[in-house]
């Protein structure tokens, strides 16, 4: 994150670190990405972070990564279903979302907490220039190791014509996609933040609207962050989930 502060303990319950080893070893985990949880068993991640060749698990309730907290709950990934329209260009990716199933029994998997709850699917669109929250422990404009520390900040989201100028995205950008951000630059999500929620308040419900996706690197002028418009895939979302 870009232009971020350290988050609040309990500010981003649904924020997970989703980590990866080689299939087959017992090599430490390491974080790639982040995720959201949706329910107990279930979190949303982008597609290009689903590695087929990688073991993955997810981590909740942590802010501070490789620090051995209290809150924490480490939950291994059953199965990852990656958007079978998923695709990604030079310059773009799209349809850069999917559903993690975590292991558990009778359908408990992460355990509710005070620093561990899930963000509710989008219903209806919030409007160009909402005040929306980022987090993540990807790339700062300090370190491109990223954060041990989980940030957050505050994005606006702007305008999808908008980010279809010439001088912003141009024809990169579809309709399973938005940005958020600042056109002036300096607030944005980077590398590691990739997978990890973009939500947005409605009446103290916080809503999951974007995963963070993609951009012309981080924090720039006339690039903002594009995220995975979570509402263009509820549908899909909800019948990944059923289907087990
Ligand atoms: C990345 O490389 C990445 N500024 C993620 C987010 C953004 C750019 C790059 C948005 O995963």
């Amino acid at each position: 994150i870009y232009g971020g502060l350290k988050a609040i303990p309990g500010a981003q319950p649904w924020q997970l670190s989703l980590q990866v080893r080689p299939k087959g070893t017992t090599r430490s985990y390491g974080h790639i990405c982040g995720a959201v949880l949706i329910s107990s068993c279930w979190a949303l991640t982008a597609g290009h972070c689903i590695d087929p060749k990688s073991q993955m698990q997810v981590v909740g309730g942590s802010l501070t990564l490789g620090k051995d907290e209290a809150s924490k709950q480490t939950i291994d990934v059953e199965k990852a279903i990656r958007h079978e329209n998923y695709r990604e260009s030079s310059d773009a990716v799209y349809n850069d979302i999917a559903v993690l199933k975590l292991k558990g029994v009778d359908g408990r998997c992460a355990v509710e907490s005070q620093f561990l709850r899930t963000a509710c699917l989008p219903g209806d669109p919030f409007p160009d220039g909402s005040e929306c929250t980022i987090s993540g422990w990807g790339a700062t404009e300090n370190s491109s190791y990223g954060s041990r520390n989980l940030l957050d900040a505050q994005v606006m989201l702007i305008n999808q014509e908008s980010c279809s100028d010439v001088d912003v995205y141009g024809k990169l950008l579809d309709s399973s996609m938005f940005c958020a951000g600042f056109l002036q630059g300096g607030v944005d999500s980077c590398q590691g933040d990739s997978g990890g929620p973009l939500t947005c308040d409605k009446q103290g419900t916080h809503v999951i609207y974007g995963i963070v996706s993609w951009g012309d690197q981080c924090g720039r002028a006339n690039k903002p962050g594009v995220y995975a418009r979570v509402s263009h895939f509820t549908d899909w979302i909800k019948s990944k989930i059923q289907a087990g």
